[in-house]
């Protein structure tokens, strides 16, 4: 199939370099976002979040018209849906399962259907529960009467449906849409077809065809895979601590069995992907994965954990020295190393509970934002990691950014009290000298 012209609707963090890459292969693409913020901001070649790589593709992209940003869908040869898919708490009952919520989804179908046309592709990139592309199917079905869709027409259908879900990690997402295998999950075998072909325009790795429940399947269970596993690192965490063992060289020594991979032990699990997706199954089959939601316990009291270590920490300084007024700062908000993204961050909680404790004595240095989130704006303020090492007595790591490991060296470390809840430092150390002795 020849495809002229497609329309991605969400210019989020996966639904515009996607956009990017298909523009970059000289595809014109009509991108589609509600937020005016977004596009305006697009409209004069500028990114609208941070990427590596991101700022060249923009430039070439708008100035050749290639990718044109709009409010609505225009009428295309495919459609690319990649909206969120947020979790919603049933905040009368605290103890409830978190249901997905695909309003946004159902949106972007509303917004797509009347300019719906026979042949077109309908792709779902989003992250959703299992049977979210059969309830597309079934929606514009009801909105456009005229076409024959695939959950109910099969190989005679008009309209192409696909769910092809994004594998790729923020901070390296052009090179993994690229070269990262593909799964493309049809509701018909011509819809997995056709919507190979229109990935293959710049997808290097491999396009695996499957249905679109295993496709759905697949995302939820790749994320809960390493929810499951983080939850494990950080549980031996907690038993190596009470034995008084350090866990990372633990892990790293139990690591080199050849069929043992226990991931490193952090702060918590933040994100918008393994923080949220394990859920989509869980609140299908609450009964059948104690697994799953145990690793998403142990995972969300994490940060609970690390505040109490970093509380006792503090309070075992500030009683050396009890006529001193003490000055703290945290090191990183985001939810993991060298990205901007805050969404579900545990570094967040456990700024919040710091400050909350420490009134007054706070302050944080996050390089990757401009300005703090609303819940630590009133009792914290922003400043720079030169700031922070020259004027606090306390430096809390959060997150291991690169910045951070490269610039803090022994000498300027000296006269600090630095807390490492989560051995970033030392694991760092630890895994330096032991490359240098090989
Ligand atoms: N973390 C640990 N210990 C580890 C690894 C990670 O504590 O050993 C923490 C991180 O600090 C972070 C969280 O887990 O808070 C998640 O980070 P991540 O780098 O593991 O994953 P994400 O959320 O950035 O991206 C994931 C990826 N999924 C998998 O690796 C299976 C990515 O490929 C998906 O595309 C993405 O979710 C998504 O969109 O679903």
């Amino acid at each position: 199939m020849n495809f002229n012209q497609i329309c991605v609707i969400g210019l989020g963090y996966i639904g515009l370099p996607t956009s990017l890459l298909f523009a970059k292969n000289g595809l014109k693409v009509i991108g589609v976002d509600t937020n005016q913020s977004i596009l305006n901001t697009l409209s004069l070649g500028l990114p609208p979040i941070q990427e590596y790589g991101i700022e060249n593709l923009i430039e070439h992209a708008i100035s050749k018209q290639l990718l044109v940003p709009r409010s609505k869908p225009e009428s295309s040869d495919a459609f690319i849906i990649a909206v969120p898919t947020p979790f919603v708490y049933d905040s009368s009952n605290p103890s409830s399962i978190p249901s997905p919520d695909i309003s946004f989804i159902y949106a972007a179908c509303n917004s797509i259907a009347p300019v719906l046309k026979k042949g077109d592709l309908v792709i779902l990139e989003s992250t959703s529960p299992v049977g979210t592309s059969d309830l597309i199917s079934k929606q514009l079905e009801k909105l456009r009467p005229d076409l024959k869709l695939p959950h109910s027409h099969s190989e005679a259908s008009d309209i192409f449906i696909a769910y092809c879900p994004e594998r790729v990690i923020p901070g390296n997402i052009f090179q993994e849409l690229v070269f990262n295998d593909r799964i493309i999950g049809g509701i018909t075998p011509a819809s997995a077809e056709i919507a190979t072909s229109l990935y293959k325009l710049f997808v290097r790795g491999r396009c695996i065809s499957t249905d679109s429940k295993t496709a759905e399947l697949c995302k939820l269970a790749e994320n809960a895979y390493r929810d499951v596993n983080i939850g494990f690192a950080n549980e031996l965490s907690i038993v190596a601590s009470e034995y008084g063992i350090n866990a990372n060289e633990l892990i790293h020594i139990s690591n080199l069995h050849p069929r043992v991979n226990i991931l490193q032990p952090g702060i918590g699990v933040g994100g918008h992907c393994i923080a949220v997706d394990p859920w989509f199954i869980v609140k299908d089959f609450p009964d059948q994965t104690p697994i799953i939601q145990a690793a998403r316990k142990t995972n969300d009291l994490r940060p609970k954990w690390i505040s109490s270590k970093i509380r006792t920490a503090i309070d075992s300084f500030a009683a050396k020295s009890p006529h001193k007024e003490i000055s703290i700062c945290i090191l990183g908000l985001s939810y993991k190393p060298d990205v901007d993204d805050l969404r579900e961050s545990p570094a967040v909680l456990i700024a919040k509970e710091l400050c909350n404790i420490f009134a007054g004595k706070i302050s944080i240095a996050e390089p990757f934002v401009s300005k703090l989130p609303d819940e630590l704006c009133s009792t914290s303020n922003l400043i720079n990691f030169e700031e922070a090492l020259n004027s606090c007595d306390i430096l809390v790591l959060l997150v291991p950014h690169k910045l951070f490991l490269d610039e803090i060296s022994k000498e300027s470390l000296e006269s600090k009290c630095i807390i490492d809840p989560a051995n970033f430092l030392l694991s760092k150390t630890f895994y330096d000298e032991k490359s240098q002795r090989h």
